[in-house]
């Protein structure tokens, strides 16, 4: 395997080597129509603004044909629930989203809704179980309400190459609307991947025996989106770690290495419970008010007041 050092030469060569990205025309053509739609819609301080909330892992696939991939927890939660309360502070959301993850406004929703929330009825319809009525009445109209109104549109991923070609189109659709543009980037992203050349084609034999395998690293994108892609948006990241005591220090680095306007910390035990916002003006902390309610809620509140500040500090 060829080792690329310089960021550069590690983009260009993922993207190049990257298996063609299905459906980027229908992609393309839906991203353009939801955002010259949302350009041209007021929203509360100047025109609406758009979020693009990235949710769930890419998966890094084993082989060309694939049966074995690397996966994460990530369940989509942080972006599932964030989507709703950014959708509820006024902004229309991009939900880029790993398929089968948390989707919005279907969090109270059993885990398999299609099985557990309805039954037949003796004449063969189909009814909605009593006990989970209010939680379907409000998955549908939440739901319902934000795609019809053009205010939500949602991208599928699977593969950590699928992941970035869209975050590419999207950054770079986005590019348009300046910094009322805003990236929340909740997704668990792999950090190695296996290059697609060197990729096996058919399943990996066990009989060949122990597998040795040389994983190349993910090209860091979150400097090329400030750089080159949405260089005018408001860009927040999310750092995750097990033991807290480098929690901190390497929420600060992704703040200045990649330019972020804020970064998100979080344990994984924790992080339903409380993250930590740190920004260049200090770190705050930001705790769910009671065991019944979502920490992304105070979350996208500060988010909202840091945006406006930026973008009225932009247009000044
Ligand atoms: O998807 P989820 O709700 O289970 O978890 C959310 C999270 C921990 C993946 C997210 O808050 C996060 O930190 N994302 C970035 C992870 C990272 O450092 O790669």
């Amino acid at each position: 395997m060829e080792v690329v050092n310089n960021l550069d030469d590690m983009v260009k060569s993922f993207f190049d080597s990257a298996p063609v990205l299905k459906d980027a025309d229908n992609i393309s053509n839906k991203l353009s129509k939801f955002i010259n739609q949302n350009a041209s819609l007021p929203g509360s301080e100047g025109p609406r603004r758009v979020v693009c909330v990235t949710s769930g892992g890419t998966t890094v696939p084993l082989e060309q044909r694939c049966v074995r991939y690397i996966d994460n927890f990530s369940s989509g939660h942080r972006g599932g629930t964030s989507t709703e309360y950014f959708l509820k502070a006024g902004y229309s959301v991009i939900f880029l989203y790993r398929r089968g993850t948390c989707q919005p406004y279907c969090r109270s929703l059993p885990d398999d809704p299609l099985l557990e929330c309805f039954k037949l009825t003796n004449d063969s319809s189909i009814q909605v179980h009593e006990s989970h009525a209010e939680a379907v009445k409000s998955a549908i109209s939440g739901h319902h309400d934000a795609v019809s109104g053009g205010y939500l549109l949602k991208l599928p991923f699977t593969t950590i190459f699928e992941y970035l070609q869209i975050l590419r189109l999207i950054a770079t659709s986005l590019k348009i609307l300046g910094p009322n543009a805003m990236f929340y980037l909740a997704a668990a992203v792999s950090d190695f991947y296996v290059p697609w050349e060197s990729m096996a084609v058919h399943k990996i034999q066990s009989a060949s025996g122990p597998l040795d395998m040389r994983l190349a690293q993910v090209p860091k994108m979150l400097s090329v989106l400030r750089k080159e892609w949405a260089p005018t948006a408001f860009c927040v990241s999310f750092k995750l770690e097990t033991d807290t005591e480098i929690l901190l220090e390497k929420a600060d680095t992704a703040l200045k290495k990649y330019k972020m306007h804020a970064v998100v910390a979080n344990e994984l035990s924790t992080r339903k419970e409380v993250v930590i916002l740190v920004t260049e003006s200090g770190k705050v902390s930001v705790s769910r008010e009671n065991s019944q309610s979502d920490v992304e809620s105070p979350l996208i509140k500060l988010l909202v007041e840091k945006h406006s500040s930026y973008v009225t500090d932009i247009n000044a």
